[in-house]
């Protein structure tokens, strides 16, 4: 998402740096062609429009401030507008902290609804609360089966009843919560492929007889322009109280995530970035900005390790690696916290100027696995002290794991370069890691 706007803007703001002085001819030039890479990004042409004029008005009075760095502060101003259009600040999605609270959630069929509805659950699990999981969607027999072995997955309790109509299912759900202590309701309700006023009036009935905390709408941001229509669509009938935007980690072009605030005025608060039921983010409009303008967004990437990440272990870890105590057993426990960070990629995309860098490589997964399987044919002797792993012991091991010599010496020369960097940073008295930061560098796995 976002890599063809990223690049172009890249290369306008790059252009503008290198010119030295910002003059009106500049100023326009570049405006012209941040316009253009917005309108092929697939932004609402409206949106483009005041967005470049905001971006002008507020370039043009800085030239008279005859500013050192021209190049710099019109990025700093295309940022900052691009988190205006994002809409400022992060709108959390309404507490947990009635009995129950309750979320209703709508959109076209396929938006990632369902998948949505399990990825809420799961975030409010993980603080300790119970959450409920209605399958309100009944036009469709594998939708109640799909949203019940997704809430079986992340063990959390689902709600159905055979034969009745969505407003009874969800009226009854909300009794049934809060006899049983239930702190959140999450109301799945039925798509259509496109808008049609039954469903409408369906929605509309659902929402009076429950009367939502949050009322979600989820848009597939792979749709383009059609999310923002059919935004505009939902929110003239059932007036959303939030977006949701989903399928971010997808390739569309980010027109509608960028336009979609703007054109219905709704805040976008939550992103869903993948299929699995842990890939969801708060939305904050400044970490998204970041993103776009390549500057990466290492503050989500903190947030993801702290949330996934045992604290203690990380910090064990650190000093060890400090002292270059650092052994494959750790190295092992590492690799199991990363993968449930989820995948290597998407995790790179945040770090700044990695997303770039790594745009064309897909992290090798199974180099990392065929790793593991290296290091677990190792004997624990051999992984606390990798130096005593001579040729037999190696050949055991390339066997054992089913790898050849050669990537066992691979493994062991990057490990070693890796202890060497350690030690040579803690005799500079390096110290202290970025909180929740991974450490290390595994070389080129
Ligand atoms: N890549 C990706 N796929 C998603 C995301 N959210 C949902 N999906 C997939 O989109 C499809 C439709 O999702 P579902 O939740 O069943 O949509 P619903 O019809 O609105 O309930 C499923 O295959 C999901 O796995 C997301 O954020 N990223
Ligand atoms: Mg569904």
């Amino acid at each position: 998402m976002f890599e063809n706007l990223s690049d172009k803007l890249e290369v306008v703001l790059k252009k503008l740096r290198g010119a030295g002085k910002l003059t009106e001819k500049n100023i326009k030039d570049s405006m012209r062609e941040i316009r253009r890479s917005l309108l092929e990004a697939d932004v609402n042409y409206k949106v483009a429009r005041d967005f470049i004029k905001a971006v002008e008005q507020k370039a043009i009075g800085a030239e008279v401030l005859q500013s050192i760095d021209p190049g710099q502060l019109i990025v700093k101003i295309v940022h900052d507008e691009l988190v205006a259009l994002l809409g400022g600040k992060n709108e959390p999605v309404a507490p947990v902290d009635k009995s129950p609270t309750v979320y209703m959630v709508c959109g076209l069929q396929g938006s990632g609804k369902t998948t949505l509805t399990a990825k809420i659950a799961l975030s409010v699990k993980r603080k300790n609360k119970k959450a409920l999981m209605v399958a309100a969607d009944t036009y469709r027999p594998a939708a109640v089966k799909q949203l019940q072995v997704l809430a079986d997955q992340i063990a959390v309790e689902h709600f159905s009843l055979e034969g009745k109509k969505p407003p009874e299912i969800c009226r009854e759900a909300v009794k049934y919560a809060e006899k049983n202590f239930i702190d959140l309701v999450l109301l799945d309700t039925a798509g259509r492929l496109h808008i049609d006023d039954e469903l409408m009036t369906e929605l509309e009935d659902i929402k009076a007889q429950v009367d939502p905390h949050e009322l979600l709408l989820v848009t597939d941001a792979m749709t383009g322009q059609d999310a923002v229509k059919v935004a505009q669509e939902f929110h003239g009938r059932l007036g959303i109280t939030g977006v949701v935007l989903s399928k971010l980690d997808g390739d569309a072009r980010g027109g509608a995530a960028l336009s979609i605030r703007a054109v219905t005025g709704c805040p976008i608060k939550l992103a869903s970035t993948g299929e699995k039921v842990s890939d969801l983010e708060p939305f904050h409009p400044d970490r998204m900005a970041s993103r776009i303008l390549g500057m990466g967004d290492i503050v989500s990437l903190v947030e993801k390790a702290e949330e996934t990440i045992d604290m203690e272990q990380t910090k064990q870890m650190q000093e060890k690696l400090l002292k270059a105590q650092f052994n494959f057993e750790d190295f092992l426990e590492q690799m199991k916290q990363l993968k449930k960070m989820g995948p290597l990629d998407s995790l790179l995309g945040m770090i700044p100027g990695v997303g770039k860098a790594m745009k064309n490589v897909r992290v090798d997964e199974s180099a990392m696995e065929r790793m593991v399987a290296i290091i677990k044919s190792m004997t624990i002797e051999e992984r606390r002290s990798p130096t005593i792993i001579d040729g037999s012991r190696k050949k055991r091991i390339a066997l054992g794991s089913g790898n050849s010599v050669q990537a066992v010496n691979q493994l062991l020369k990057q490990f070693n370069a890796m202890q060497k960097m350690f030690h040579s940073m803690n005799k500079k008295k390096f110290r202290g890691l970025p909180k929740g930061m991974m450490p290390g560098n595994f070389g080129n796995f």
